[in-house]
């Protein structure tokens, strides 16, 4: 669905380097097409670029647009067995139609009404939830009750049991992040499902994983073995406020930490290894002061990004947007993106950057030096 090719037409057309078109040549393209054959020369500008020219394209969700839609989809359409999820995907208008907001990709809005709850289910793809607004939804992962509030980071690692409930009088949603693009295009999904229902509705403040795991710094002795995704079920919003808001005062204390004048970012870790917390997933929270323009930087693989608070301009390639509270953002590979802000900015950002570098393929630039 996603090809950027047609269906096999070889067209013996001379273009540099190229025979003239004659009925031999011609005859001789017919025959690679009955075989299912084409060859490099007629192909290698697409396929092999100087530097990489997705078929994804730069594009903005808007949060407002996505939100009533949700709530349209709340009143008419049920959620459970079958369907699995309220889940409303982003599609990239650069890859013909598929739920896929990057090639690797999955980005949706997801929607639990009061009292409903979302199935038991578990897949190799792995996934997490992004708070944007709202509270009162426990998603239930290997039994845990993980508690989802606004700000709050909650990790599903591939094959963990888990499905949501929603425990408030009000309908909550968020944003799903999902390797689902990357798994489907690979053919390595697998799924099972769980029981119909979540097996545990009680609402703690914190989930087991975090009372083991969560504490700064210090890991449980008995739990020595590094994992491939992060044991922490939920990265609380005081933390990232508390770790951005510090990076910022150290800069204006004048000390270092920051990514760039004015831009504080952290990246979610998996404390088990220090490195990303999923093996196809790296998620980070930005914050910029003010006043503040980033360097334009650009680097292989593809990210999705989202307003968290704040207003400000995104410019991705040669397209530029005003963006405000939970508004979508897809960054192809390799498009050079500049924030901007006047009032302050919040970002979450997610990518697919780990694929890269456990391949060796991870590269990046920002403006002014060198790739
Ligand atoms: O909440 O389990 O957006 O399995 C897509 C697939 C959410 C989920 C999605 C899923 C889920
Ligand atoms: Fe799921």
């Amino acid at each position: 669905m996603t090809s950027t090719f047609s269906p096999v037409t070889l067209r013996a057309t001379a273009g540099p380097g190229q025979p003239e078109p004659t009925s031999q040549l011609d005859e001789l393209y017919r025959g690679f097409e009955q075989e299912l054959l084409v060859p490099l020369w007629t192909e290698i500008g697409d396929l092999m670029p100087a530097s990489p020219s997705p078929a994804a394209q730069p594009h903005v969700w808007r949060w407002q647009n996505l939100l009533h839609l949700a709530q349209r989809s709340g009143e008419l359409v049920p959620v459970g067995r079958g369907g699995e999820r309220r889940a409303i995907a982003l599609a990239n208008p650069g890859l013909g139609g598929a739920p896929y907001a990057t090639p690797t990709l999955w980005a949706a809005i997801q929607y639990l009404n009061p009292s409903e709850d979302a199935p038991v289910h578990r897949h190799t793809q792995h996934a997490f939830r992004f708070v944007v607004d709202g509270e009162g939804v426990w998603t239930v992962v290997n039994g845990d009750p993980v508690a989802m509030r606004r700000g709050d980071f909650l990790l599903t690692p591939g094959w963990n049991f888990h499905g949501h409930h929603n425990q408030a009088d009000t309908p909550m949603t968020w944003l799903d992040g999902l390797d689902i693009p990357f798994v489907h295009q690979t053919g390595s999904a697998f799924f099972e499902l769980g029981p119909d229902v979540v097996s545990d509705h009680s609402t703690p403040d914190r989930s087991r994983s975090e009372r083991l795991w969560a504490h700064p710094g210090l890991r449980p002795v008995a739990q020595a073995d590094p994992t491939p995704s992060s044991p922490i079920a939920a990265y609380r919003w005081e933390h990232t406020d508390a770790a951005l808001a510090d990076q910022l005062a150290l800069e204006s204390e004048g000390h270092p930490g920051v990514v760039e004048p004015g831009h504080a970012a952290i990246r979610f870790s998996n404390p088990t290894t220090g490195g990303d917390v999923m093996p196809t997933i790296r998620a980070e929270m930005h914050r910029l002061r003010a006043d503040t323009t980033t360097a334009t930087r650009r680097e292989v693989g593809s990210s999705v990004w989202q307003v968290f608070d704040g207003t400000g301009t995104v410019r991705v390639g040669d397209r530029e947007w005003e963006i405000t509270r939970g508004d979508l953002i897809a960054v192809p590979s390799w498009q050079p993106l500049t924030l901007t802000t006047t009032s302050g900015l919040d970002l979450f950002r997610f990518s697919d950057t780990p694929i890269f570098e456990r391949l060796n393929a991870d590269r990046v630039q920002v403006e002014g030096t060198p790739a």
